[in-house]
């Protein structure tokens, strides 16, 4: 029975991805151009079977989408101003199967913000839908507020309601049922009232003229999030096989694109996450007259026109998770091609050259020298003798939860073992897809779309030492969400370890 059966957080998920999909259609037909776009890219990029210069039998976990499930929305972006917003939108991703994972200071990069992205967790609901959140919180406490501009936002904050009574009622009902989960009939209704929240709301603000000119002044993004009534979606981002030749077509249909793609360099193997948008639209927006001017005697006001640019379509690439050595490289050699004078190259020539011979592109080497996370699978070859050490390691008769413990305490040899069993042809190793994000490209996105027509920051992005201790900071964010934050390496690597387990117990290393 439809009302009283349960629907997988995985499955709400979709159905809210869609619908959101589908209402920023409406509010931004632009986007619905972009999705056209990436859509066609993608056709002739899987009939080409090229994806970018690599191949798609090098990076198959990277690209096992049917082309509808390919054309599907990857991420969204909202941003918000209290702890307490943050605190019940994380309940309402709870129920969609998200969860907070990875920690972005935006101060990084001169921006009042920090942020967390709600992400499925298990690889199954990733394989499922990977729609994903990046949400952002504002510090008050680093807005600089000569002119009071901190103290009149979080007034406005103070006076909004992002969710309806019917939301909320419905989270509280929810968290009392099985499982955190739904019903099909309360599905339909969370979904409406939890994308109201999410809305534009007809681009009515929730501040005066002058209010909002008095933020923006002090931030753009103050003005941005503390001036409306809703936590309006800024951005939905579809995946591309082909960035370069998405922005190029995008460019061709005469959109306004930023000038850089964000991220690694092109490559053979794709790693981590390439980026890029539309710039964002300058939009009417109805702002709330001076109360002085409003009708005394019925307490209405009347709207005043304005223009409001914040909200664009973006497109990514993604490639392989890194680990933290990985990491540790890309990291580097960014922070090298910043620094780097350009010698009349352009910043992706120089980024080209700083990449090239130093972050192998070879998924051998990446894989022999662990910069990257693979997912592994038996080929269906039995290996001809075990490795003396690791038998010695096992002992004579070893237990499946014997195994997980060796694999625990010798991780390093373990996945050496591994490889050398790639290399005779007993397992292949595919690449596990990068689910997160990266907080210059981050950083890089967000500049790039606060200012009309801005492209003051879309060069390469600064690099200025953190200003507060990471931690610190982090455990305000993890305050205000109620729940600590996932550390996205640790799902990497217990995704990367499990495949392993499973497949050393298929190759009959355990008595079972
Ligand atoms: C978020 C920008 C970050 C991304 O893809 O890196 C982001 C924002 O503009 O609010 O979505
Ligand atoms: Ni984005």
């Amino acid at each position: 029975d439809a009302a009283t059966s349960f629907v997988h957080a995985d499955e709400l998920r979709t159905a809210f991805a869609m619908a959101m999909s589908q209402m920023y259609k409406n509010e931004v037909p632009l986007y619905g151009d972009l999705v056209r776009i990436v859509h066609d890219v993608n056709q002739a990029a899987l009939s080409a079977n090229s994806t970018n210069g690599s191949d798609l039998q090098a990076s198959s976990s990277i690209t096992p989408d049917s082309p509808e499930r390919l054309s599907l929305e990857r991420h969204g972006a909202i941003r918000l101003g209290l702890p307490t917003e943050l605190r019940t939108v994380r309940r309402i991703f709870a129920v969609l199967g998200m969860y907070p994972v990875g920690y972005y200071d935006l101060s990084v990069a001169g921006l009042p913000m920090h942020a967390t992205c709600f992400r499925p967790i298990t690889s199954k609901s990733l394989a499922r839908n990977p729609f994903r959140i990046f949400t952002t919180l504002l510090r008050p406490e680093l807005v600089k507020s000569e002119d009071g501009a901190r103290d009149l936002a979080l007034q406005l904050l103070s006076r909004r309601k992002l969710f309806t009574t019917e939301l909320l009622s419905i989270l509280d009902t929810v968290e009392q049922q099985q499982q955190g989960h739904l019903h099909a009939d309360q599905a339909e209704v969370f979904i409406r009232e939890a994308l109201r929240t999410f809305s534009w709301a007809s681009g009515v603000a929730a501040s005066t003229v002058d209010e909002y000119a008095r933020l923006r002044a002090e931030h753009p993004v103050l003005a941005d999030i503390a001036c409306f009534r809703t936590a309006h979606i800024n951005h939905l981002t579809p995946r591309t096989l082909n960035i370069d030749a998405a922005q190029d077509a995008m460019v061709a249909e005469g959109m306004a694109v930023k000038e850089r793609i964000e991220g690694p360099p092109r490559r053979r193997c794709p790693i981590l996450l390439r980026q890029t948008s539309f710039l964002a639209l300058d939009e009417p927006v109805h702002f709330l007259c001076d109360p002085s001017e409003g009708n005394a005697v019925t307490g209405e006001r009347s709207l005043v026109k304005g223009s409001h640019c914040a909200r664009f379509g973006e497109i990514e690439e993604r490639g392989a998770a890194v680990t933290a050595a990985g990491r540790r490289l890309y990291d580097e050699l960014l922070a090298k091609a910043t620094a780097a004078s350009n010698d009349g190259r352009t910043y992706d020539e120089v980024m080209a050259d700083t990449f090239r011979d130093r972050y192998p592109d070879d998924l051998r080497e990446l894989c022999r020298q662990q910069l990257i996370y693979c997912r592994y699978r038996c080929t269906g070859k039995q290996p001809t003798k075990m490795s003396p050490n690791f038998a010695t390691l096992l002992g004579p008769d070893p237990t499946p939860a014997g195994l997980e413990e060796v694999m625990a305490k010798y991780q390093e040899a373990v996945i050496c073992w591994a490889h050398r069993l790639v290399d005779d042809g007993v397992l292949v190793a595919e690449p596990i897809t990068y689910e997160d994000f990266l907080p210059f490209s981050a950083a890089g996105i967000f500049q790039s779309n606060l200012q009309k027509g801005s492209s003051a920051a879309s060069g390469p992005t600064a690099h200025p030492p953190p200003s507060v201790a990471p931690g610190g900071a982090q455990g305000s964010l993890e305050g205000a969400l109620g729940c600590v934050i996932t550390d996205p390496d640790i799902l990497y690597a217990q995704a990367q370890k499990d495949s392993l387990l499973a497949c050393l117990l298929e190759l009959g290393l355990t008595r079972t």
